[in-house]
């Protein structure tokens, strides 16, 4: 059975940033229905019982095509949300620290470059979607953008999302209305990059 993350904060906590109405829509509704479609198909396709992720990178060897899209996008929104909303927080740490703060340093030059360039992939992503920071089983960083509920798991490039950013419309409308730049620039002040250190880390 696949569950949403648990919130570390209440739904008015990430405020005035992401705002409450925002939140519970956004996790309550949203993340909530991409989780229940996802178990629903994933027992249809008796893939139940694997990881998300492992669903995600052989959505190939789901010959019906009806459930290989469903999968994609319904267990790649309950995947993308998981790690999206288990990276916030009310009270996050502005800065990565160890192996991935170096990482960054020595891909991106400093942290403010790699920001810019996730924050210029999300707001350029034409449509609905995402962008990441993934890691490669080496430990490389990659700065990317995916349209829908894809990720770099489901295209197939063998790596791992450990930061992802959310511009469809049902993350930020409600607030900031057309005004995506400014939901992305205060994403950053709500992200725990111990977080995602961690998630780099494993
Ligand atoms: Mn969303």
């Amino acid at each position: 059975m696949f569950k949403q993350v648990d919130l570390s904060f209440e739904m008015d906590a990430l405020e005035p940033h992401i705002d409450k109405l925002t939140m519970e829509t956004h996790y309550g509704k949203h993340h909530a229905a991409y989780t229940k479609m996802f178990n629903e198909l994933a027992e249809k396709a008796g893939v139940q019982d694997k990881d998300a992720a492992e669903i995600l990178g052989s959505l190939d060897s789901i010959s019906d095509e009806t459930l290989r899209k469903g999968l994609r996008n319904q267990g790649g929104g309950y995947y993308n949300h998981n790690l999206y909303f288990s990276t916030l927080s009310a009270s996050p740490a502005k800065a990565p620290e160890g192996a991935l703060l170096e990482k960054i340093n020595s891909t991106f030059g400093s942290l403010d470059e790699v920001k810019d360039q996730l924050s210029k992939a999300a707001i350029g992503q034409f449509g609905s979607g995402w962008s990441f920071l993934s890691k490669d089983k080496d430990g490389n960083l990659y700065v990317s953008a995916s349209p829908n509920q894809d990720n770099p798991i489901s295209e197939g490039t063998g790596r791992t999302p450990i930061l992802a950013l959310d511009v469809w419309e049902h993350a930020y409308y409600l607030k900031y209305r057309n005004l995506r730049a400014d939901y992305v620039k205060e994403f950053w002040e709500v992200l725990d990059w111990n977080k995602v250190s961690e998630l780099y880390a494993k």
